[in-house]
């Protein structure tokens, strides 16, 4: 079988760093090791039209991923895709797993994959291989037929078939034991194409930045993530199945910055623990690592810090979301303001890298509380302050309550559902989209124009070595909006062509 497997463009209009797509380094490892030809194209560094590379490759299966913003992307290769040859396509991710009737009812859809993919995608390779073999003749539209009955057994999937129905197979169970997987298959991307997540180090050379994940899924549900592929089943790989990808990637792959994709790393401190003994043991703590999502505040102890520093860490991150205690409680969050407090003392006293995400405009909130956001994010001093706009993605809490409480979305299409444009995305009770926006820009300027802020950015190395990226970092902060969103166009202009 030949499967190809597509990340659809999508580069951020400001940030333009473009990293492997894990889920399909993923899915093209698991296809390999069944014996498939496989393909990966990366919309986001390749130089020729997604149509040619399909015609001359002809694979027999197609996979489109999608979060939110990308899904009208992704739409829009399946047609292509579709124009130019007769081939299944099944479009997964992030959206389409909390909005799967959306694309199984479109017609360069066929099938929509919920949840994490790795069994599901090797069930639809058996089921259209075995379809072929038995049909000579088989075309895409036979897997829709009803009379064939071919994807009733196939689990986490929603198709409609061409009598106009719509069928969601039974949830497919997490993945129990994810030593299991095969380690991500990153030969089939264009390493030297893409540039580092979050660059730790002054100087990482093109491709030599690689992203892991040591665990799957999150125990927590905080009102405004979008957690609808990975089970709340907290699952964890072994450390021996964590250092035995982490060696291979130093070692065979060149890693010279380890990025950490964890929703929630430090679930279980002991396993963390371990890991970091392995590292050391190893004398694989040579290469620095980051934790690029933020760990739970209330389980990163002084100790477990000071190992992971010891380990190799460089830079990790916390959510710390709103400074107003109330807002913090309603999202969920489940820790305290004096447990992040601690957090990041305890991690700036290990001599790590912090960085801090903020949120604007969660629900509830006012000027009065955003303020106290703004506050503690300059009390709390981190060396990155990331400040998004609450941006409300199908499948959350606080889409749900936008919607039941009479809120109003201010965003009509998925591809503006991005949070790091300073526009409100809806706006309900006296969270108005004027006050969100005035103190997103305020938060951003009173952070980073604090005078002892501005001399760190001006003696950091990297501020010069990147210096095209902190100059657009730096005009979206200082310059008026007008001319910000001609700054915006202009990229986008600039990335079309
Ligand atoms: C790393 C990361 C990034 C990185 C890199 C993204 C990349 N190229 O992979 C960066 C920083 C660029 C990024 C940006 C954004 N991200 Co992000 N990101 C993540 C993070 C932390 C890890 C992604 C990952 O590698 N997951 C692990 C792999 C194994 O899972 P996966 O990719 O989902 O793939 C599995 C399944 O989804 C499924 N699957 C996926 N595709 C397909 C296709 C087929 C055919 C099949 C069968 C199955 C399938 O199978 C895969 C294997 O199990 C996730 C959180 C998370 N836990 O996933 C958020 C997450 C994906 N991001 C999110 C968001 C919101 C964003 C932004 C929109 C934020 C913004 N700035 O506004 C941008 C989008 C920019 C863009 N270019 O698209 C949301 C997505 C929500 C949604 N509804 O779409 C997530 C889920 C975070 C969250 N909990 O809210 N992100
Ligand atoms: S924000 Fe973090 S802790 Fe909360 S549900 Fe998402 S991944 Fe889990």
């Amino acid at each position: 079988m030949r499967v190809l497997l597509v990340n659809p463009r999508f580069q951020l209009p400001i940030d333009t760093r473009t990293t492997p797509h894990l889920g399909l380094a993923y899915l093209a490892a698991v296809s390999e090791q069944r014996g498939d030809e496989v393909r990966v194209f990366d919309m986001d560094v390749e130089d020729v039209p997604l149509t040619d590379f399909a015609r001359e490759y002809q694979p027999d299966l197609v996979g489109i991923t999608s979060n939110t913003p990308q899904v009208m992307q992704g739409w829009s290769a399946a047609r292509q895709i579709k124009a130019a040859l007769d081939v299944p396509i099944v479009q997964g991710g992030p959206h389409i797993s909390a909005l799967p009737e959306e694309a199984a009812a479109r017609p360069e859809i066929d099938i929509a994959a919920r949840g994490e993919g790795e069994a599901t995608w090797l069930e639809l390779c058996q089921t259209i291989e075995r379809a072929k073999a038995g049909n000579p003749k088989f075309r895409a539209r036979d897997l829709l037929d009803p009379a064939n009955r071919l994807l009733d057994h196939v689990l986490g999937i929603t198709y409609q078939t061409l009598d106009g129905q719509m069928h969601h197979t039974p949830e497919r169970p997490a993945i129990a034991n994810l030593d299991t997987l095969p380690f991500p298959a990153y030969h089939f991307f264009k390493m030297e194409r893409y540039t580092s997540l979050q660059p730790t180090l002054d100087a990482v050379q093109a491709g030599r930045s690689f992203s892991l994940m040591t665990s799957r899924g999150c125990p927590y549900r905080c009102a405004f993530c979008s957690q609808s592929v990975m089970a709340e089943r907290w699952r964890a790989r072994s450390p021996e199945n964590v250092v035995n990808e982490w060696r291979h990637l130093i070692e065979d792959l060149g890693a010279q910055e380890i990025g950490v994709l964890d929703d929630s790393a430090n679930i279980h401190r002991p396993r963390l623990h371990a890991l970091c003994d392995l590292l050391i043991q190893e004398k694989l703590n040579r290469v620095p690592w980051i934790l690029i999502n933020g760990i739970r505040a209330n389980l990163a102890d002084a100790d477990l810090l000071r190992h992971m520093k010891a380990a190799g860490l460089k830079r990790l991150a916390f959510g710390v979301e709103t400074g107003d205690a109330a807002i913090l409680k309603s999202i969920d969050k489940r820790v305290t303001h004096d447990q992040i407090r601690a957090a990041f003392k305890n991690a700036k006293e290990a001599g790590l890298e912090t960085v801090g995400f903020f949120i604007i405009g969660l629900p509830g909130d006012t000027e009065e509380t955003m303020e106290k956001t703004i506050r503690l994010a300059c009390e709390l001093d981190p060396l990155v302050a990331n400040f998004s706009m609450m941006t409300p993605y199908p499948g959350t809490k606080v889409w749900e309550q936008i919607h039941r409480n009479g809120g109003r979305m201010l965003v009509k299409d998925w591809q503006d559902y991005v949070f790091f444009e300073g526009k409100a995305r809806y706006e309900m009770g006296a969270t108005t989209a004027a006050a969100q926006e005035k103190k997103w820009k305020e938060a951003y300027r009173r952070f980073y124009l604090r005078p002892h802020r501005v001399w760190i950015t001006l003696t950091r190395k990297s501020t010069w070595q990147h210096f095209p990226r902190t100059l657009r970092m730096a005009l979206k902060i200082i310059l008026p909006k007008k001319t910000k969103g001609a700054l915006v166009r202009s990229q986008i202009e600039q990335a079309a062509s």
